[in-house]
């Protein structure tokens, strides 16, 4: 029972075609953006890949078909980069393959930058272009406050590479305000508004750049911290997001003086352009919603695809917005408002590479739940399946007007009540994890392990609970045993918070199928499930359970 994801640094899931489910689209009251007609929901396949302990991944598509992407907070092949402190690094890698389920992250390699007076130098853009690699850092600031980074500073500019990144010449720019890329903060600390930003990915050696010029885009506020809130703006939130532009080159990259900002529309709609950062104005507003921006452009739509992730209060779970457009100055529409995707999903990208041949499927490149990992404070789950701290490739579809939805699947369905409870175990094995109970995938041994939990080795006696964090008001629960045949529960008791029991028969030794056990709606704040028989003699070794459902 040796774990396959300790044989393999890629683990993967594929589900069957019908498992495919709708991720509803739950935009916040005040949602500046119309509702986009040309995709109008986004649909999860199911197929997914997970790669690396590192996050941070802006993959920019070379003219040789490979991808080049920084990385940092984590190891790949053994370079470790982490951009907290005075001894910043950012790390670089290549990304080799054409099937997102099976890439290979290679080459890496860190670049140091000091963050000063910042406390961390964190990579944003990357661009690879005529062989030429370009990767932007930007500062953050801690607080006495608490959160996590909740001061976005400056971008320092761009290390530059012509070796494919065996040696970078360092940007000339720095985080100290003054001496940064653009003229924001003008001190420590005070806003900015063109923060972290990251370049438009325009395809294959930016194919499709309407102009050839590299377009990068960020976000931030006009706000100082605390005005509105605390992290008003951080790596993750702010209020606006802006556009600039540049022919990059090694020469123009880091100067100033070669970019324009995107200045607001002239009276027949024309977007104008100013060499005067004091002239910049947004492409996008909404408050405390736009956190992290990325902009790719979908050739077989002839549109701009935008994700926005609006990071909460750093530390909490986010949501992202996917938005589309026809030109990069908007007006935007809204393709899906996803809140709690991840739960907490950062860095969201679209490489422009998997976009499908018709432009409806495509991948997201994300990370997420780094709460989890970092502190082991918070048991955020993957939401979707397989979204943990990493660099995650995620399939969806777009749907087109008129096309029919995916049939509503209980497993992931937001009616679960199962995926918001705190889950406690009698025990659980060593190389799983009891978050894989409510993980959406009655799934398991000898597939992926992720996909259920099982306990260190008990047979009857074990126990699962599910706590909320307020009552909750539930009238059917469903269980599904361990796909393997030799665990199999034979009967459990559920027992209620309000003190009363149910008995449950014997569930599918296969776990295809779930037993359902239907009750009058009652308002409890946990939930057991007591394993009280198990398939007979020495055949059980760890009783467990893939998935268990609750709902009204
Ligand atoms: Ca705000
Ligand atoms: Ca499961
Ligand atoms: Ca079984």
């Amino acid at each position: 029972m040796k774990t396959l994801a300790a044989i393999f640094a890629v683990s993967l899931s594929i589900l069957p075609a019908q498992a495919e489910w709708l991720w509803p689209s739950e935009p916040p009251a005040g949602s500046p953006a119309a509702k986009s007609e040309a995709a109008t929901g986004i649909v999860f396949t199911g197929r997914h890949a997970e790669y690396t302990d590192a996050d941070t991944w802006y993959p920019s598509w070379g003219a040789d078909g490979r991808l080049y992407s920084p990385f940092t907070d984590g190891t790949v092949n053994g370079v470790r980069s982490f951009s907290g402190g005075k001894d910043a690094v950012v790390g670089h890698a290549v990304i080799a393959g054409d099937d997102p389920l099976k890439l290979q992250v290679l080459e890496p390699g860190t670049i140091p930058g000091n963050p000063a007076p910042y406390g961390g130098r964190y990579p944003g853009g990357s661009l690879m272009h005529n062989g030429i690699w370009y990767i932007g850092t930007y500062g953050l600031a801690n607080d006495n406050y608490g959160l996590n980074w909740p001061i976005l500073g400056p971008c320092a500019g761009f290390h530059i590479s012509k070796d494919l990144g065996k040696t970078w010449t360092p940007s000339p720019r720095s985080t100290e305000p003054g001496k940064a890329l653009f003229p924001e903060p003008t001190k420590f600390k005070d806003p900015i508004k063109l923060g972290s930003p990251h370049f438009v990915d325009f395809g294959k050696n930016m194919e499709h750049s309407p102009d050839g010029k590299a377009y990068l885009v960020g976000h931030g506020a006009t706000e100082r911290d605390l005005e509105d809130r605390k992290a008003n703006a951080s790596w993750i939130t702010g209020d606006q997001i802006y556009l600039c532009r540049v022919v990059p080159s090694p020469e123009t990259i880091n100067d100033p003086a070669a970019y324009e900002f995107f200045a607001g529309n002239d009276a027949d709609g024309k977007a104008i352009w100013s060499a005067d950062f004091a002239s910049i104005k947004p492409i996008f507003e909404w408050d405390n919603r736009c956190g992290c921006v990325t902009i790719t452009y979908s050739a077989p739509l002839k549109k701009y695809l935008m994700c926005v992730t609006d990071g909460g209060t750093t530390e909490s779970k986010y949501n992202t917005g996917i938005f589309e457009a026809d030109q990069m100055t908007g007006p935007w529409k809204l393709v899906s408002w996803m809140q709690d995707f991840g739960v907490q999903a950062y860095f969201v990208n679209i490489p422009s590479k998997f976009i499908s041949d018709d432009g409806r499927t495509l991948w997201l490149c994300y990370s997420a739940n780094f709460c989890n990992v970092m502190w082991g404070r918070q048991a955020y789950r993957a939401d979707p399946p397989g979204s943990r701290y990493a660099m995650c490739m995620q399939e969806l579809r777009l749907l087109k007007p008129g096309e029919a939805l995916p049939p509503e699947n209980v497993l992931t369905s937001r009616a679960n009540l199962a995926r918001e409870a705190t889950l406690t175990a009698s025990s659980t094995h060593k190389d799983y994890a009891v978050a894989g109970l409510t993980d959406g995938v009655p799934g398991g041994f000898p597939g992926d392990i992720a996909n259920e939990w099982c306990s260190n080795g008990e047979r009857d006696g074990a126990f699962v609970r599910l706590a909320w964090e307020a009552p909750v008001t539930i009238g059917k629960i469903t269980l599904y045993d361990r796909p393997n045949t030799l665990d199999q529960v034979q009967a459990g008791l559920l027992v209620f918070s309000d003190g009363t029991t149910l008995p449950v028969g014997e569930l599918a030794d296969d776990g295809k199928t779930g037993t359902e056990v239907t009750f009058a709606p009652k308002t409890v704040s946990w939930v057991a499930f007591f394993v009280t028989k198990v398939k007979p003699s020495t055949s059980t070794l760890n009783i467990g359970l893939s998935e268990i459902t609750v709902a009204k």
